[in-house]
């Protein structure tokens, strides 16, 4: 059996969207800005796209959606984008905001500006893996310009207090940009009820194409461009748009929206059996109290078990989990999540990421916890630290 359980690393595209992409590779290949027929033709597609997105978002189509590569560069227009509209123009206000387990996409990008005279202050985490929006709003000052702060992290599932954050920077007529990529399709992103400036998605993360993203930004805060040339996007992004991708997009949007019940009923009841069991196991922590979380992830610690001597483990069973982000797995680095929430180092290192996707099954999820459960007792079995650290403990 295959069991793909790292849903927040990419998802399966949805089977409903890949036959929606089809004709624009093959007869539908026009470029929407041609003034012919077959410019033309794609052009309606688009538009039903963008529609898709924005009643996904709930904003009207009087603010914009940038269609992006991925989530990396939504993230990067947004922070470079406020660094030459705003800090450049006005460098007294030169401060931003943020979390420290936010993913590389915000803080390398930080990092970058830092160089440049941009300030930042990161937030931590508690031990739970929760912000707590008080030490956001302490970390604030008169120079402040922007917070970013994530909608749901990634490894932990977290759910981040966007309402209130979001509240307090109008209030203070300071920018709010949230990166809500692991929030769409997952839980309820509603914009007609929370009103940010910026936000980030990515469609590889609920079912759509790898290789395209958005940015939705609000009437007036427009940013300045990051890619120049030609006159695509309103002049917003050059390149020629990518009509397969974006037409995926959108459908994998509107889904995503209409889903979010079955992520809350029947993936929160998976993710729940499979986490029950796993905490039968002696000497695990998982992450974060569940309601707090997204219905599809488990960040589980098992002492004494190397997150990536458990990964191969799974991994020979045919069962694909990660031991965190992807996008940091070269580097076979502990865990950075746990590392901001533990005061014990040794779980930075022996955290797993469980994520589950609407087209996991019940037999996939028991298949996991047999698998899982032998594992451990082999793994643990031939621990030298766990055997040292039960004995004496
Ligand atoms: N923001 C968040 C919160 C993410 O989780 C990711 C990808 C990105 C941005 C970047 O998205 P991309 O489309 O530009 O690649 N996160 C992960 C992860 O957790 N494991 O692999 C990729």
């Amino acid at each position: 059996m295959r069991v793909y359980l790292d849903n927040n690393a990419t998802t399966k595209i949805d089977p409903l969207v890949k036959v929606k992409m089809q004709p624009f590779f093959e007869e539908l290949y026009g470029n929407p800005n041609s003034l012919h027929k077959y410019g033309m033709d794609v052009r309606p597609a688009l538009n039903t796209a963008l529609g898709e997105m924005y009643d996904a978002l709930g904003v009207p189509d009087t603010d914009d959606i940038l269609i992006t590569s991925c989530a990396t560069e939504s993230n990067n227009t947004v922070l470079k984008g406020v660094f030459f509209k705003y800090i450049l123009q006005n460098p007294e206000k030169n401060h931003i905001v943020t979390t420290s387990v936010e993913h590389p996409a915000i803080l390398e990008t930080l990092l970058f500006l830092n160089d440049y005279g941009v300030d930042v202050t990161y937030v931590d985490v508690d031990e739970d893996g929760a912000i707590n929006a008080e030490d956001i709003k302490n970390a604030v000052t008169d120079k402040t310009i922007l917070i970013t702060m994530m909608w749901a992290n990634n490894e932990t599932g977290m759910i981040f207090p966007v309402e209130e954050v979001s509240a307090f920077a109008k209030e203070k007529n300071i920018l709010f940009h949230t990166d809500a990529v692991q929030a769409i399709g997952k839980i309820k992103v509603d914009l007609s009820a929370i009103d940010v400036d910026y936000l980030t998605f990515s469609a590889h993360k609920f079912h759509g194409p790898k290789g395209i993203g958005g940015l939705y930004v609000k009437k007036g805060k427009q940013l300045p461009n990051l890619l120049h040339g030609g006159e695509q996007m309103g002049g917003k992004r050059a390149g020629t748009l990518n009509v397969a991708y974006i037409v995926g997009m959108g459908l994998a949007m509107k889904q995503a929206a209409n889903h979010v019940e079955v992520m809350n009923t029947y993936v929160r009841t998976l993710r729940d059996r499979l986490e029950d069991a796993l905490k039968e196991i002696p000497d695990t922590i998982v992450v974060g109290p569940r309601d707090k979380r997204t219905p599809n992830t488990i960040l589980i610690s098992l002492r004494g078990i190397e997150g990536e001597s458990m990964l191969w483990d799974l991994n020979k069973s045919g069962i694909a989990a990660s031991t965190g982000s992807a996008c940091a797995s070269e580097s076979l680095e502990a865990n950075p999540v746990m590392s901001a929430i533990g005061e014990d180092p040794e779980l930075a290192h022996t955290a797993m990421r469980l994520s589950l996707s609407r087209f996991t099954t019940a037999e996939e999820i028991d298949y996991v916890i047999d698998v899982f459960k032998a594992a451990v007792l082999r793994l643990r079995s031939i621990s030298s630290t766990y055997a040292y650290t039960n004995e004496v403990g």
